[in-house]
């Protein structure tokens, strides 16, 4: 919990802000048009998006400080698409599970949008419910289930969530790839992965895909009015749904696997923005 926005006196709003100017000048940018965070599966795709214009290391900037998994310098990355729009790529996901406080999750997302992005395209590895799915199939996320009984709003603001994920940039998404398959997503808090009494209740409640993320981004994008786009690379079938149990090098390799095409997918999707 040692980080600034943890701090009782901390406004997490004003943290951002301060974030985005120290990004923005580091960058030479006056400010960024889309970020996205890219989870299990969809790193490599930044590649191809576009040029690099900077890559910042995270604990450089305030409120990222410390990154908690060892071995993995977390970075943001501002690059100028081919469109000529300026995307900010945050490549230090923080998990609720880290137990490091919703704001911090959210701070990568608040960050974004006081600098500018009006656009926040949230990724991720995800467990399959529906049994006829791949390892390896991209679902566009159309809804989902917060199931981590907790929220990045603070205080009595009730903000709406219908169409949290823009009907607008899954018609785009769609129009790029036509058979790209569609699911609601859980959140749960993990880092377990579900047993298989909870998957059977993740599906009975109407999910389609269990994982650990995106759900507590996408509000707190929805709060600073900006377009959410979700996409989920399925790596594995969620537990009792594959009968074996599940291994975390298979969902890596499942990542892997797919990381060129979900790639292609992406920076044809960023490209039409
Ligand atoms: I990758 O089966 C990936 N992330 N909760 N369950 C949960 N998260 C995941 C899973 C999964 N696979």
């Amino acid at each position: 919990m040692n980080n600034v926005l943890n701090e009782p006196s901390s406004d997490p709003f004003e943290v951002a802000s301060q974030a985005a100017a120290q990004l923005l000048a580091k960058a030479g940018v006056d400010g960024i048009d889309v970020a996205l965070t890219l989870g299990s599966g969809w790193a490599k795709a930044a590649d191809l998006f576009g040029e690099t214009l900077a890559t910042i290391d995270a604990s450089e900037i305030v409120g990222f400080s410390k990154p908690v998994v060892e071995g993995h310098l977390p970075t943001l990355r501002v690059v100028r698409l081919e469109s000529g729009k300026l995307a900010l790529i945050l490549g230090a996901r923080t998990h609720y599970y880290e137990g490091h406080g919703v704001r911090r999750v959210v701070h990568g997302v608040r960050t974004a949008a006081a600098a500018g992005a009006k656009i926040m395209i949230l990724t991720n590895g995800s467990g399959g419910i529906k049994e006829h799915w791949a390892n390896g199939t991209a679902v566009l996320i159309s809804d989902h289930i917060n199931l981590t009984a907790d929220s990045p709003i603070e205080g009595a603001n009730f903000i709406d969530l219908t169409d949290l994920y823009s009907p607008r940039l899954r018609s785009l998404v769609k129009q790029t790839d036509a058979s790209i398959e569609e699911g609601v997503y859980v959140q749960l808090r993990g880092p377990h992965y579900e047993t298989p009494a909870e998957v059977q209740m993740c599906k009975a409640i109407g999910g389609h895909l269990v994982g650990m993320s995106t759900a507590l981004e996408a509000i707190a994008a929805r709060e600073r009015g900006m377009e959410v786009l979700g996409l989920s690379l399925m790596t594995n079938l969620a537990a009792g749904i594959q009968k074996t149990p599940l291994n975390h090098e298979e969902v890596l390799a499942a990542g892997v696997a797919a990381e060129p095409r979900l790639s292609a997918l992406l920076s044809k999707v960023v490209n039409q923005l």
